[in-house]
């Protein structure tokens, strides 16, 4: 019996993950951004418009007793269960703040958290700039050019070597930048303070055939791999 409905459960989700998901990849382009003049009510910021398929699938909007600090956040993320304190199938818009990723922190079920992160771009390429790519983010892309959408995870754009690589690179440059700070301010006759500070910066090059997400052969298997981190989690929950 119990059994029964505990399996009859976890159907019942995977089956609203996979109505989720599929609502995503058919959304339209959305802006970034709401336009400034008088249309802030509109459905015209790309995370309204998320959000809006997040309520449309039974999700309720949460938000803590106590603010969560980023690494909470990031803590329920790469350790599911340990969110305990947030309700099944809820959100939290910008978990992080604004300037922070992900756009939201989700969860389904107990053991079911992920974060979700929005890229609304007029190219068929999201800039990721300074944030990087997270490994286990679901990114919705929507482009101008298509007015379409695409799902990924990080990991599937960005492998965790490559990031690694990338990681002790910055890592290395602000040691470096450090080292020319204590030099210049030396040097600071002037008595200015200019200084110096690398600023990571994520790109993709290559032509369409690496950069296009939507004309990409891998376009169709990562849009599965997305159902298919959700079935694990659901499943091993
Ligand atoms: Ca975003």
């Amino acid at each position: 019996m119990l059994i029964q409905s505990v399996s009859a459960g976890m159907t019942e989700i995977i089956d609203v993950a996979t109505r989720l998901v599929a609502a995503l990849n058919a959304m339209p382009y959305y802006r970034n951004y709401a336009a400034a003049s008088g249309a802030a009510h509109n459905i015209s910021k790309h995370e309204d418009a998320i959000e809006v398929e997040l309520m449309r699938h039974g999700l309720t909007a949460w938000t803590p007793k106590k603010k969560l600090s980023k690494e909470q956040v990031w803590g329920f993320i790469d350790a599911p269960s340990t969110a305990t304190d947030m309700p099944p199938m809820s959100y939290m818009v910008q978990p992080c703040g604004t300037q922070d990723n992900p756009d939201f922190l989700i969860k389904l079920a107990d053991s079911v958290v992920f974060g979700l992160e929005g890229k609304s771009c007029d190219t068929c390429t999201p800039t990721y700039n300074s944030g990087g790519i997270t490994q286990n983010y679901m990114y919705v892309f929507c482009s101008r050019k298509t007015n379409k959408s695409t799902t990924f995870l990080g990991r599937d754009i960005l492998s965790l070597e490559a990031q690694r690589l990338i990681d002790e690179h910055i890592a290395e440059a602000r040691k470096r930048d450090e080292e020319l700070k204590a030099r210049l301010e030396a040097l600071d006759v002037n008595h200015r303070g200019v200084t110096y500070y690398t600023r990571p910066m994520i790109i993709q090059q290559g032509g369409e055939t690496y950069t296009n997400y939507f004309t990409h052969p891998k376009r169709e298997e990562c849009e599965q791999n997305v159902m298919k981190f959700l079935t694990e989690m659901i499943a091993s929950a």
